[in-house]
């Protein structure tokens, strides 16, 4: 008989839902313990190839090393172009409401009912291998598996797009990807191809705010929003066509990390935002983000000061509030990293009745693109037959033959036919339920390769994104920009993109100009004085600590009923809890009470936790003080904004990590000074809900502000 399947039972799938039902079929439970070749011939060796005497020439005819190393040479395929480097899960959506006012699709219709999902999340610019805190656009790319057929919705974690036509799309990643010479740099857009093009490409400025905004450094992917960007159309049973955007929004909040953060925990952990994912959805902690929908009647398409089918352009919100319509929740990690989320494919073309396209002509570029690239790095057009991407859906179609065709077809393969009895029969001429009819739009036009003149402007929303931030959030602009463009060595492209700037705001391109050393430019007096409370950070916290992962410095003499006492009030609310200390093992408090340490001081650091929690007791206080890794985790700490408690003692650590004096006990600050838990929890709590303290002495660059 054959054995359970290890991994299956490990991972506990389980026929979860009908995807994962789906998939089961495809799970290569092995049918005998022993190992074979791929014609399943037994091998009782695989650890020496056949030769000619002991120490003799090793023999063509050893079937079994040929194929092995074979197969081996042929595992990689071509990591995508853009988006390379991925994270997927399963899970579900489920709407709130019936859409079928503005959407016959069959998935929108019946509150409650669930339709599986696998998500992939992604950055742009590096390579498969490159690290996840990089200052990039995050992808965020949905499967519904509907039973009218695979709808994606491939989005990413800003609402605009730094082109408008996709003609300009190879230009573009030609520009952000690494230097044609030298190859890099690796997963930045700080260089000067990057700039050059940007800065004389001003329809990327609105992208570019976002950019160089906190937005690009999502502390996980369970904090951060997820956007359509394109105007798309919702068409219902009587084929009435509304205008919608939408938007994924996370439960746990939108958060960010900070750039000298980010770029510690490059290092530390390149792989911290597919661990945190993965992690998260391991221990049951499953992430959910609500879909909402912007709606716009046909009637109202040309009510705005922009195009609706320009995707650099945002509905501000205040304008076209987003409609929630339903919940995401990701709670299956992928078995197997290739087969799952690498040779998973996206397709914006992949629409189902109810769902259709606009004029949006960086989508309908779109709609051409991932098809063909598909073909490519899948190896030929039968991947949508990979488990990943098959269809809940039958399907049924004349498409025969080509690489790695998986199933045998029988019948005729030409329409029409009546050997076979007319089939598959076209869905008009019989059962007309579930059949895509693409929108009846009229369209008219002379053949003509101009920009539509009403996608011109392209620094009011620029401006909008500005106005709309807090003081800290236009000083890590200031900074980010100050960044990129330090490390681009042409003084034109630095000086072109300042001036650039100047038509967003003047405080901007000033502030952004003293920090390369270049004269202020004249300010732009026409910028206008918008803005939209929605886009700032400040405004996107979530309720709640949960999944929050606090830090415990900890060292013989800590007080460790202080410890347990914060660690019951902290799990409580949901937070993760790991106590840290100079090694593995436990250590003891003053009164000889035990306990045990969860990760050793020196394989973590303060980028790896959102807050951090530093008891007394005078003998673990000076142990700490004499560790220079405790005192740059609380260093680091206090410098990214995150919430510290400290008891007693503990306050001496803060003082040696160059905490100024007035900070010392601030809950508005997000430093709690407390010596019993009962006296600091709630505060705790309180400012670790509100995630960042970026306001603190000394944090504000003020050249930046
Ligand atoms: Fe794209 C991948 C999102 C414009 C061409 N894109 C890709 C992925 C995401 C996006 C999330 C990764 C999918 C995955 O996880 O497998 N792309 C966007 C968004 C855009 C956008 C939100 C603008 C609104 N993309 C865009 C244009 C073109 C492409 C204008 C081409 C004309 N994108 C591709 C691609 C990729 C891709 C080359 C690379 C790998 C793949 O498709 O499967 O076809």
């Amino acid at each position: 008989m054959a054995p359970e399947n290890p991994i299956s039972k490990r991972r506990g799938h389980d026929g979860h839902d009908d995807k994962d039902r789906q998939l089961d079929d495809f799970r290569a439970a092995p049918e005998s313990d022993a190992l074979t070749t791929d014609q399943g011939v037994r091998v009782d060796d695989t650890d020496n190839a056949l030769r000619a005497g002991e120490r003799g020439p090793t023999l063509l005819e050893d079937f079994h090393n040929r194929e092995k190393i074979t197969h081996f040479d042929h595992e990689r395929i071509p990591e995508r172009v853009v988006h390379a480097r991925g994270s997927g899960a399963y899970g579900h959506f489920e709407p709130y409401e019936s859409l079928a006012e503005y959407t016959c699709a069959d998935f929108l219709q019946e509150p409650g009912r669930q339709t599986p999902v696998f998500v992939r999340f992604s950055t742009v610019q590096g390579p498969r291998g490159s690290a996840d805190t990089v200052r990039d656009v995050r992808g965020f790319a949905t499967k519904f598996y509907t039973r009218q057929g695979n709808y994606d919705l491939v989005g990413n974690n800003f609402p605009v797009f730094f082109i408008q036509d996709a003609i300009k799309f190879p230009d573009f990643v030609h520009a952000v990807k690494m230097e044609p010479d030298n190859e890099m740099p690796t997963g930045a857009s700080a260089h000067d191809t990057f700039w050059d093009f940007c800065s004389l490409q001003p329809e990327s400025t609105h992208m570019l705010m976002w950019l160089m905004s906190d937005r690009a450094i999502p502390r996980s992917f369970r904090m951060m929003q997820g956007f359509g960007v394109h105007t798309f159309r919702f068409v219902n049973a009587q084929g009435r066509g509304t205008f919608v955007k939408f938007h994924w929004k996370p439960l746990l909040g939108v958060n960010s990390l900070v750039w000298d953060e980010a770029q510690i925990a490059a290092g530390r952990d390149p792989d911290f935002n597919r661990r945190d994912l993965w992690e998260a959805i391991e221990s049951g902690s499953c992430p959910e983000y609500e879909l909402g929908v912007q709606l716009v009647a046909e009637e109202d398409e040309h009510a705005f000061a922009f195009d609706l089918l320009d995707a650099t352009k945002i509905i501000p919100e205040e304008q076209v509030p987003v409609r929630p319509i339903g919940r995401m929740v990701l709670d299956r990690n992928p078995q197997n990293f290739f087969a799952e989320t690498e040779q998973v494919a996206f397709h914006t073309a992949n629409v189902v009745p109810g769902i259709d396209f606009t004029n949006d002509p960086l989508l309908q570029g779109r709609n051409f693109s991932y098809l063909d690239t598909q073909l490519i790095r899948l190896g030929g057009p039968n991947f949508a037959q990979l488990p990943v991407n098959r269809p809940l859906a039958d399907v049924y179609t004349n498409h025969r033959d080509g690489y790695g065709q998986q199933v045998i077809q029988p019948g005729d393969s030409y329409f029409p036919n009546s050997l076979s009895g007319g089939c598959p029969a076209h869905a008009g001429s019989g059962d007309l339920s579930g059949v895509f009819r693409h929108y009846q739009e009229s369209v008219a036009g002379e053949k003509v390769r101009v920009r539509s003149e009403s996608f011109k402007d392209h620094y009011s929303q620029a401006t909008l994104f500005w106005n709309s931030m807090s003081d800290w959030e236009k000083a890590h602009i200031v900074e980010a920009f100050r960044f990129e463009l330090g490390k681009v060595t042409s003084d034109e492209v630095r000086e072109r993109m300042v001036g650039n700037l100047a038509h967003v705001h003047g405080d901007l391109a000033g502030a952004v100009a003293a920090g390369l050393g270049l004269p202020a430019p004249q300010p732009d007096p026409t910028v206008p004085s918008l803005s939209s409370p929605a886009l700032s950070q400040e405004n996107l916290s979530a309720e709640g600590i949960r999944t929050r992962k606090v830090a415990v410095l900890a060292a013989d003499g800590t007080d460790v009923a202080y410890v347990e006492a914060m660690r019951a009030k902290l799990t409580e609310a949901g937070a993760l809890v790991e106590v840290l200390a100079a090694a593995e093992g436990s250590v003891h408090g003053e009164d000889s009470a035990v306990l045990e340490v969860d990760r050793a001081l020196p394989t973590m650091a303060s980028v790896l936790y959102d807050t951090l929690l530093v008891p007394g007791g005078k003998q673990a206080v000076q142990t700490l003080l004499d560790d220079p890794a405790a005192v740059r985790f609380v260093e680091e700490s206090y410098r990214h904004g995150k919430p510290i408690a400290v008891q007693g003692d503990g306050e001496r650590l803060l003082v040696a990590a160059r905490v100024p004096g007035e900070v010392l006990n601030a809950p508005e600050q997000g430093v709690i000074s407390a010596d019993s838990a009962d006296e600091a929890a709630d505060a705790f709590v309180s400012a670790i809900e509100r995630h960042r303290f970026m306001r603190r002495p000394g944090l504000l660059n003020p050249g930046a502000v």
